[in-house]
């Protein structure tokens, strides 16, 4: 006699890499949110088999998407931050939650030091320079120098220490402001209680905390004034941190010398303002974009599925 196992039905929310796309639908039955064309009827009709949900960090699941889903027993993150989660609705269904950390901190840290240099350095409009035959024409503008400036980490976290210890490869002057002051931070690095302060100490404030209502418009003008005309913003964290308008403005009144973008409030969608603005470079929430470190994301999340489903415990829960 031959016994069959159903395989657990899994929704995969967003289209982000072909190798997770392939190992879900290997183990899995695989939904794929973004091939659904009738997502109501979806829900109404299938929704009842989903046991659990691949998610990205942007995407998230909301309220309604949990309680769309009476069967949903696990909600796996293919990210670090799990601020689009709605915790308090997965916490009331009994759904359990799990992200990717970790995994992704070099790569985060990597394009931070990338925006960081590319901007002082010019390296994106040298490039645009070069492309649009000007060269031939007169030299190019000059740029900062990074080697020994002041760096504002703002959340020592797992990946501000990882960028923090790619700054002091600079020989860059390390703050950092926190909850608190960090007892295994070296005694090199400079706790700011407050962030105006970290910011007017800083000539890059780098952003690595979580996203959500607690961090929500955290840089505001006054931050950015704090920040001061020869200074720059990074932000590889998350685009709710940044008042995106005061951003604008201060840009607009040469309130800080730059800014290197990772994330934006409205992804996929940039102000137009930032685009037209040579000060400032963007990138496509890129930062855990590489092969291995997606691999790795890949990884944890079958990791956490495949523990989920076979003894209800999760590798690295976040509820
Ligand atoms: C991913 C992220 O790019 O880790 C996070 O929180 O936002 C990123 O690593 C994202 O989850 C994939 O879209």
């Amino acid at each position: 006699m031959t016994t069959t196992t159903a395989r657990p039905a899994v929704l995969s929310m967003e289209q982000v890499y072909a190798p997770l796309e392939e190992a879900l639908a290997s183990h899995y039955e695989l939904y794929k949110w973004w091939e659904i064309e009738d997502k109501d009827d979806f829900l109404a009709h299938q929704g009842q088999k989903i046991r659990g949900i691949v998610t990205t960090g942007g995407f998230g699941a909301d309220r309604t998407l949990i309680e769309s889903l009476p069967a949903l027993e696990v909600i796996a993150d293919f990210g670090v931050g799990f601020d689009a989660i709605d915790l308090d609705a997965a916490r009331e269904h009994n759904v359990a939650v799990s992200n990717t950390p970790q995994v992704l901190n070099e790569c985060v840290a990597d394009t931070a030091l990338a925006l960081l240099l590319s901007l002082s350095r010019r390296i994106v409009k040298g490039d645009g320079f070069i492309r649009a035959g000007k060269w031939p024409s007169g030299g190019f503008e000059l740029g900062y120098k990074v080697t020994g400036k002041r760096i504002g980490i703002v959340g020592l976290g797992r990946i501000g220490r990882k960028i923090a210890q790619r700054a002091a490869g600079f020989d860059m002057q390390i703050g950092y402001t926190d909850v608190a002051p960090s007892d295994t931070a070296p005694e090199s690095y400079t706790f700011y209680s407050e962030l105006n302060t970290l910011a007017s100490a800083s000539d890059y404030l780098v952003l690595t905390l979580p996203g959500g209502a607690s961090t929500h418009h955290l840089v505001d003008a006054a931050i950015l004034e704090a920040l001061g005309k020869d200074s720059f913003l990074i932000n590889v964290a998350r685009g709710s941190i940044v008042d995106e308008q005061a951003l604008i403005e201060a840009l607009k009144s040469n309130g800080i010398a730059g800014a290197g973008l990772d994330v934006f409030e409205h992804e996929p969608n940039v102000p137009q303002a930032l685009i037209d603005d040579e000060r400032v470079v963007l990138t496509p929430h890129l930062a855990s974009a590489t092969v291995e470190t997606r691999d790795a994301m890949t990884a944890l999340v079958l990791d956490n599925l495949a523990s989920w489903f076979s003894q209800q415990t999760l590798k690295t829960a976040v509820v």
